[in-house]
């Protein structure tokens, strides 16, 4: 396994803010009405999109789910064309007509956000099953929730990966709710990773809001599959700040939990190990805040800016 060095690390920081902010930003104009459909934010989750994605190279492809904004900024997203998605605007990724849940940038590896809940899993043995066949020596992740571990999809994905031993690591983003549904009342396991033995594939719990944990753990888990060994199973215990989608009243949450939470932000835990282990001034990381601030606040701009779709364009791309 090789060590995390400091210019990783900074940049792995960085991309935490960035989601941070673009989140923060999408939450706010949500608000006030700007942004169409559903948002689903991973405020709180940014550790595994970041930690994921350190260990991958743009050739390595992902795939994403609802909440997949993180995911799409950490593995090379352009900030501004997922603003302006966000908007519906002509310059989003989907020319404005897919949302915050059909955002793709096939470019840095990013096959696409879903809303079909547990389709990112046979998504992703799609991805690796193309890397195997092409002997490109790409591997593929695929990023799930606890509430997608029990569909019968997600079974029928880690059979088929174990079985022709996928480059391929199946990423569960348990963050403790799955919609308003507690964890313990649909999962009878107290890990989704313990169902790893059962598809001959190692299995492995960590803590989600860690992100050098889930960076390590991740390299070994990609280093088996381009290796040519098969998928693993990771699980990252996680927790997302806001609600299932934005305007979520959020009344299935026990009092406190989300300010428990909030006092172990993954960007704070982060920036206490950057200051003392990597010996990183307080000064370099505020400066990172507010260029990742300032870059989102443009791709806010630009959307705002960005010309709306007409309607001589609504049969474009429309095939059946
Ligand atoms: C096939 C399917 N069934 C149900 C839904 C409705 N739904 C949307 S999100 C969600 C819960 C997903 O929970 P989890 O996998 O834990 O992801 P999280 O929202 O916590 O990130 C459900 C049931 C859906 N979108 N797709
Ligand atoms: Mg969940």
């Amino acid at each position: 396994m090789s060590k995390l060095t400091q210019q990783a690390a900074l940049g792995m920081h960085r991309a935490m803010c960035r989601i941070r902010y673009f989140e923060e930003a999408a939450a706010a104009k949500y608000k006030e009405g700007e942004l169409p459909g559903f948002i689903h934010l991973s405020i709180g989750q940014e550790a595994c999109a970041v930690g994921v994605c350190a260990t991958l190279t743009p050739e390595d492809y992902i795939t994403s789910t609802h909440r997949g904004h993180g995911h799409c900024l950490a593995k090379g997203g352009d900030a501004k064309r997922m603003m302006a998605e966000l908007f519906a605007k002509e310059a989003g990724y989907s020319q404005g007509r897919g949302g915050s849940m059909h955002i793709a940038d096939v470019a840095v590896g990013m096959l696409g956000a879903n809303g079909i809940v547990g389709q990112s899993m046979p998504l992703g043995v799609g991805a690796a099953l193309t890397a195997q066949v092409k002997g490109s020596g790409a591997v593929a992740v695929a990023f799930f929730g606890e509430g997608a571990s029990g569909a019968g999809v997600a079974h029928e994905a880690m059979n088929m990966a174990s079985l022709w031993r996928l480059p391929l690591v199946f990423f569960c983003e348990a963050n403790r709710y799955a919609e308003l549904t507690p964890y313990e009342t649909h999962v009878p396991l107290a890990n989704v990773a313990d169902r790893a033995p059962a598809y001959d594939m190692p299995g492995v719990t960590i803590d989600g809001g860690d992100v050098v944990a889930v960076f390590e753990t991740m390299e070994e888990a990609v280093a088996r599959a381009r290796a040519g060994h098969g998928p693993s199973l990771i699980e990252a215990k996680t927790y997302r700040w806001h609600g299932h989608y934005e305007g979520d009243p959020q009344k299935y949450k026990p009092e406190g939990e989300t300010e428990k939470e909030k006092a172990r932000d993954p960007i704070m835990r982060f920036e206490a190990l950057l200051r003392e282990s990597f010996g990183v001034a307080a000064a370099g990381l505020e400066a990172a805040h507010a260029e990742e601030k300032s870059a989102i606040e443009a791709a806010v701009a630009f959307a705002e800016q960005a010309v709306d779709p007409t309607p001589d364009g609504l049969t474009a791309n429309v095939y059946a």
